[in-house]
């Protein structure tokens, strides 16, 4: 069965190897899957629910699209846009906040996370994120949307929120209820600095995370300078997640070889840390470096990334604003 697919990241700099494994790795797959359509979008309002510097947005715009193609989505085949090129989003996510329950959004565990213990201070727009989220997902009719663990939450609620306007319009089946596509093993990587912390953009120390633009000298410093402990490689998985950067190291390596955790335990069984660290280098820069040159090419020329993104931002626009047409007529405008 042919998939419709909707993604999207934030291009809030520091693209690491978190959001490439649990996230765009997923998105090249399935863009090369014959009768998908695909959408993959560089969420610029999602950004802005915390402070951006103009000009470092910009930047950091066409950096997730060069992200996008050095890691193989094909532009032609599937839609690159950036969000705030179609209104349609800004105007649904207004409609659905209008549906949503405060009682819901309270319980997201991100928000609480990114706010931190001053909540007073967050922006509104980073409390109600979710729902734009789910307006991006729900103007395109998305049947699948490939994310790391952490968005699982916002999934199901995007899923209730479908739900309540269907209910609310008298309207069975016109939002449809999204499937999330959640990675089975490795869909949380953390920072090599503390394996209880997620892998983040925002993360103070640049040695907690692997850069996609980094290249083969900060990939060895990284995993060189990476936490682990004083006890011998594990040969079992019983007492790993006593182990939280260990089990981390080991999940990177099995997940870009793709191999299970288990057997990625016994082909290190009885060998040190250094030898693993060596293993895992090797492949980190085999995968990461062709990537980052990649990028560092198409960052030279503006001109083919702003067509891609408006190429793509006109061919969103024409699901999206059919959709928001759709959805207003329901509401009585
Ligand atoms: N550490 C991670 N492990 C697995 N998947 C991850 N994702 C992010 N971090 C990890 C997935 O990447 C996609 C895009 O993420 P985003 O742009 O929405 O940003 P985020 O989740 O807010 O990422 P960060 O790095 O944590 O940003 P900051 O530091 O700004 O909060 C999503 O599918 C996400 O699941």
């Amino acid at each position: 069965m042919s998939k419709k697919i909707f993604s999207g990241v934030q291009p809030t700099g520091n693209l690491h190897l978190g959001n490439y494994l649990g996230a765009i790795k997923n998105f090249v797959e399935l863009n090369n899957q014959k009768d998908n359509e695909c959408i993959f979008c560089v969420v610029d309002l999602h950004a802005i629910t915390t402070k951006q510097e103009p000009k470092e947005l910009k930047k950091n715009i066409r950096e997730t699209a060069a992200t996008f193609i050095a890691s193989g989505i094909d532009p032609k085949k599937s839609i690159i846009f950036n969000q705030s090129m179609v209104p349609a989003h800004s105007e649904g996510a207004w409609i659905l906040s209008c549906v949503s329950r405060i009682g819901w959004l309270n319980r997201m565990t991100q928000f609480k996370e990114k706010a931190g213990k001053d909540k007073e201070k967050a922006s509104i727009g980073l409390y109600s994120y979710p729902v734009l989220m789910a307006a991006d997902i729900l103007l395109y009719d998305a049947t699948h949307v490939p994310v790391g663990d952490d968005q699982k939450q916002h999934l199901e609620l995007c899923r209730d929120i479908a739900q309540k306007f269907n209910n609310d319009f008298n309207a069975p089946g016109f939002l449809r209820f999204p499937e999330p596509l959640i990675q089975k093993e490795f869909s949380r990587i953390m920072s090599l600095k503390d394996g209880l912390k997620k892998m983040s953009k925002s993360d103070p120390s640049d040695l907690s995370r692997i850069n996609l633009t980094d290249d083969k000298e900060q990939i060895l410093n990284k995993i060189k300078k990476a936490k682990t402990d004083p006890l011998p490689m594990p040969s079992e998985s019983n007492n790993l997640s006593q182990r939280p950067e260990v089990e981390n190291l080991l999940g990177i390596y099995s997940s870009l070889v793709n191999q299970n955790l288990e057997k990625s335990m016994y082909e290190f069984d009885g060998k040190n840390f250094s030898e693993f660290k060596e293993k895992l280098s090797e492949i980190l820069i085999e995968k990461i470096e062709p990537i980052s040159k990649e990028i560092k090419k198409l960052l030279n020329d503006e001109k083919y990334l702003d067509g891609i993104l408006l190429e793509g931002s006109q061919k969103a626009d024409k699901i999206a604003s059919k959709k928001i047409r759709e959805i207003k007529e329901l509401v009585g405008f």
